[in-house]
């Protein structure tokens, strides 16, 4: 296992020496962030991340994410141009020694969320979902205020209605079979590259505005694993997006797929599952709806030697900046799950 933590370039005042100091923490998540998606990443921007990274004494191994351009979710004819740019970029990471590429396939929206700053009763701020106030928002309507936070803010309105709306006819078997034709474009790629390709899931696992999402359970993992069959084709394994869900079994997924070598990349998150949605917690199992102490064993017990990272954090300590990845609050979520996977190594064989 390696105890990896998201950094977002140059910008990020979660600096790359902070990092460096919190204990276990030997790898880097990152991504190039200013070339628009579907373009091919400039190795110069790749290279000059990567000598950042080992000039801080980190590792360069995981990339978080090369995003999937919506005409390839869509099954446009414009696809193939986009599949072709995601190959390159895959062979460009590849070649500065990147190991794992996480991705999603969530139409329009990556995690979607009503609230970044909801105060706990501890006065520490985190990232929740209530369902009633997504369901006051229509991005159809042009005229409704489109304020749900966590949105890509690259899209106008008026962009983000128009690729909402060509969603409209695509149903989820379509998504499927569009995933399916990305995923046997890309998963020979990575093979020959030696990089591990791993889906995030839907976050949160079900459909919202109507638009299809199909990464949400068991089941649907199932049968993503068996479009390929290649230790290449895996998971991110994002406790948060599942566990949102009591129909997930998160323990149980967690040892079923690193027992197939398939689970490449766990993101560590605890959420508090509501009536109405959910609430993001600190790290410990006695803080939430999941047991982080049996997530972990089962990892181990499953034969994981990929990448962990804290995901998203509250933040705490009057700290100030990207909702969810503050230092402070994600550098206890690693030294506690580092702590859980030292006292589960020894206290279990394999
Ligand atoms: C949210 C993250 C996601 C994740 C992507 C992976 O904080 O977990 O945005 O990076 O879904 O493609």
């Amino acid at each position: 296992m390696k105890m990896s933590f998201r950094w977002y370039g140059d910008d990020d005042p979660v600096t790359l020496q902070k990092i460096r100091q919190i204990p276990g923490v030997s790898t880097i998540v990152t991504a190039v962030y200013d070339v628009p998606v579907g373009q091919v990443w400039p190795m110069e921007s790749i290279l000059h991340m990567k000598k950042e990274v080992e000039d801080a004494g980190l590792l360069f191994e995981v990339i978080e994410s090369i995003p999937v351009h919506e005409d390839i979710k869509l099954g446009k004819s414009s696809r193939d141009r986009y599949i072709e740019n995601y190959c390159e970029n895959i062979r460009r990471v590849a070649k500065a020694g990147i190991k794992c590429i996480c991705y999603n396939f969530m139409p329009v929206f990556d995690w979607t969320r009503t609230q970044l700053d909801h105060r706990l009763s501890d006065g520490s701020t985190s990232l929740v979902y209530y369902q009633e106030q997504v369901d006051k928002v229509n991005p159809l309507n042009s005229d409704s205020d489109l304020t749900l936070p966590g949105w890509d803010a690259s899209y106008t309105r008026d962009q983000l209605h128009d690729v909402v709306a060509e969603y409209q006819q695509l149903t989820e078997e379509d998504l499927w079979s569009n995933l399916a034709y990305f995923i046997h474009a890309v998963i020979p790629v990575a093979a020959e590259c030696g990089v591990n390709m791993a889906i995030h899931q839907d976050d949160p696992c079900w459909s919202i505005f109507g638009l299809p999402r199909i990464i949400t359970d068991e089941k649907s993992l199932d049968r993503f694993l068996a479009l390929e069959d290649d230790p290449h084709h895996g998971l991110t394994l994002c406790t948060g997006s599942l566990g949102c869900s009591a129909k997930n079994d998160v323990a149980h997924m967690a040892y079923k797929y690193s027992k197939m070598g398939r689970i490449h990349f766990a993101h560590l998150r605890q959420v508090q599952v509501l009536d109405n949605g959910f609430e993001e917690r600190g790290h410990l199992s006695s803080w939430g709806s999941l047991d982080m102490f049996e997530i972990v064993r089962s990892l181990y017990l499953g034969g994981f030697d990929g990448y962990i990272r804290p995901d998203h954090g509250r933040m705490i300590w009057g700290e100030t900046g990207r909702a969810g990845y503050g230092l402070y609050d994600r550098a206890l979520g690693a030294t506690y799950l580092n702590g859980l996977w030292e006292a589960v190594s020894k206290s279990y064989k394999r």
